[in-house]
């Protein structure tokens, strides 16, 4: 049954907000420091030379990226580019990676990263490969491990806004991606009036276990809610999935309010074994669907993009038995499952429990039919039949749970601003702790798998204030490490993050750290344009395109100085750097240029594009500070004026370079 929530309730939940907000930014004090436990930080200290016990991966929001740190420290061990151009090591401006961010809408040089997903391996995170999706282009892509770099990038069609995503089964053989705002699918051209006809959601399931070959298995037409989060089930929950929705009023307008209405919303129960097996009986129809798939070949280290050009669609009323809807107190935005699989938790932001489904009780429901409704297509099952039990007096504007593996669970609440700690089974309130401010995601290392490796917590903050030096209008947005080994939460460390970090997800180093590629083998580098020894570059030209070959290494490129570039030319520098030493990089930049510098690993090839604009000399340097001769590690490029006789001249070899000195005193 669906009644108006009375305004004054909303009103009272924005005020118990405000009231909270303004409890939380008072001045520094008592409060705060009593939190503060004395021995804080030894436990945050990792001293100079040694290894943090975690690798966190953040995410990083509207900056498109992630943050590694390492915990306890906190320490920014590196971003990791991925949806974002980023001009500190050329990824998306270079000629390999520009392909990387290619999608249907043409090249999109940012997105906004939400949920970064460690693979798994029986539903516990093995650090192959981290996930991420882009919400705004839906997307996910997959990072290796072993290089911290964006592999793979797809594309998802039939979808606005990938922000259920990209949480994977046990064994990563799906990753999934929801749409949040319903669209027309096919997206076509109606009145946005229409959105109760026209408008649908859709659940898309994208196989991952084989790199380079992700691509979407089957997608699942859903009605036109807005669909927030997802998590797999597992034990055994295996072979389901959990997506909650919310906007079940089906607005389109002033959502804020219009889709604020209902008392329940849903989680949609997806059994994708039966999907799998409908697919299977050919139950999918294939729908035209053009979509990217992008990924970076191994040996040349050059990403491609394919076109895809259609999907399998499973309509829930060819398929019956493939979804359920739980109703859930109130626009429930996590959905997270407990390590034993039994256990699907909510967060309603406007509900006043944190509802807890029962996976046994869902099974039986289903068994006995206790369904209330049918929503095109989908049983809608009885609250009461698959709730185990409600935390009562939780807190304000509840939103992610993750677990400890010791039979608690820690969930975030946005307006009272805090995590709170409530025991599975009994769901009673144990232990809170403040967060300043305005928690989002929570993340414990392993806490929404099978084994949690627990210790801490680290809640991820909307609002920052008064918590560091000033820094105008904008700060930093801020997370904080919190203890979670002993009864009561103790507050270890705040430190900034990049961006907006939403989720986070944390491994032991011992699982990644071993695993590092130091340097790419030069005898393994199939690029095209390689340059293996100094005597190997030179200059090319085919019509208006000139390719440059070049090598980097300690303290020199060799060709250094070229001739017979002409204004208007398309001239490439493919500039391998020849060190077969960790951590040796080179960079290159050129005076003119209308792009970033290119980094270039040790062992690998990167391309620059230039085209010069007036005739001149134009000096090259290396832009990453090498070696002691590092100021020496430069080069002059001439461009003369479009037409002009001058010769191609590349001083690569001692004939070269007396060829040049030749041509010079005007001696043929
Ligand atoms: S969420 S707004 Cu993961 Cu709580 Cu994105
Ligand atoms: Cu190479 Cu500096």
């Amino acid at each position: 049954m669906n009644f108006k929530i009375p305004r004054f309730a909303l009103l009272a939940v924005a005020a118990a907000g405000a009231i909270g907000l303004a409890y939380a930014c008072a001045p520094r004090g008592q409060r705060q420091s009593s939190l503060i436990s004395g021995d804080a930080a030894s436990k945050v200290y990792v001293a100079p030379g040694a290894y943090d016990e975690f690798y966190a991966f953040l995410s990083g929001g509207y900056s498109g990226q992630i943050a590694v740190y390492g915990l306890p420290s906190g320490r920014l061990l590196r971003q990791i580019p991925v949806f974002s151009q980023f001009p500190e090591d050329g990824y998306g401006y270079n000629e390999e990676t520009k392909p990387l961010l290619q999608t249907t809408y043409g090249f999109v040089p940012w997105d906004d990263s939400h949920h970064p997903e460690l693979s798994q391996t029986n539903g516990v995170p093995d650090g192959r490969w981290l996930f991420i999706n882009a919400n705004n282009t839906p997307r996910i892509a997959r990072i290796d491990l072993t290089r911290f770099e964006t592999d793979e990038i797809i594309q998802i069609p039939n979808s606005a806004g990938g922000h259920a995503s990209p949480f994977t089964t046990p064994n990563s053989k799906y990753v999934v991606s929801a749409t949040r705002f319903s669209v027309p699918v096919p997206n076509t051209d109606v009145a946005i009036d229409s959105y109760k006809k026209n408008f649908k959601g859709t659940l898309s399931f994208i196989t991952a276990d084989q790199p380079g070959k992700m691509d979407i298995a089957f997608q699942i037409l859903m009605p036109g809610y807005n669909y927030d989060l997802g998590h797999a089930g597992k034990g055994p929950s295996d072979g389901w999935f959990f997506f909650t929705s919310y906007n079940s009023e089906e607005a389109n307008t002033k959502l804020e309010e219009n889709a604020s209405q209902a008392d329940k919303d849903y989680i949609a129960a997806v059994d994708y074994k039966r999907a799998e097996a409908c697919v299977l009986g050919g139950k999918a129809k294939p729908q035209a669907a053009e979509y990217l798939h992008n990924w970076v070949d191994e040996g040349t280290r050059t990403a491609k993009s394919e076109k895809k050009t259609s999907v399998k669609m499973l309509d829930p009323r060819d398929c019956p038995g493939l979804v359920y809807y739980l109703p859930t107190p109130k626009s429930p935005h996590g959905v997270d499952v407990d390590p034993t699989g039994e256990y699907i938790v909510a967060g309603g932001k406007l509900a006043t429990v944190i509802p807890v489904h029962s996976f046994t009780k869902l099974k039986k429901a289903i068994a006995d039919k206790v369904f209330d409704a049918d929503l095109q297509g989908i049983p809608v099952l009885k609250y009461d039949a698959v709730m185990a039990g409600e935390v009562q007096k939780p807190g304000l504007g509840p939103l992610h749970t993750e677990f400890d593996g010791k039979g608690y669970a820690y969930t975030s609440f946005f307006i009272s601003s805090e995590v709170v700690k409530w025991k599975l089974g009994t769901w009673e309130v144990v232990d809170r702790i403040p967060t300043y401010y305005s928690i989002g995601h929570l993340m414990i290392p392993g806490g929404d798998s099978k084994q949690p490796w627990g210790k801490y917590v680290l809640a991820m903050n909307k609002i920052t204030k008064d918590r560091y030096l000033p820094t105008g209008p904008e700060m930093a947005q801020s997370a904080q490490l919190i203890d979670i080994t002993g009864d009561k939460m103790k507050l270890l460390l705040d430190f900034p993050t990049i961006g907006e970090p939403h989720y986070a997800q944390a491994i032991p180093a011992s699982l990644i750290k071993d695993k590092q590629v130091k340097f790419f083998k030069l005898t393994e580098n199939t690029n095209s344009w390689i340059t293996k020894s100094e005597s190997d570059g030179g200059i090319t030209r085919n019509g208006k395109r000139v390719d440059i070959k070049m090598i980097a290494i300690r303290s020199h490129f060799a060709p250094d100085n070229l001739e017979g570039v002409q204004v208007g030319d398309s001239v490439f520098f493919h500039v391998t750097n020849i060190e077969q030493d960790w951590d040796i990089l080179h960079g290159f930049a050129v005076l003119g240029m209308n792009t970033s510098e290119l980094i270039i690993q040790p062992g690998e090839t990167r391309t620059l594009a230039w085209v010069p604009k007036a005739p001149g000399v134009f000096p090259f340097y290396c832009t990453d500070f090498c070696s002691a001769l590092h100021q020496e590690m430069q080069g002059y490029i001439r461009v003369s004026p479009a037409g002009s006789a001058t010769k191609l001249m590349a001083n690569v070899s001692k004939k070269a370079q007396a060829q040049l000195s030749n041509a010079r005193a005007g001696v043929r």
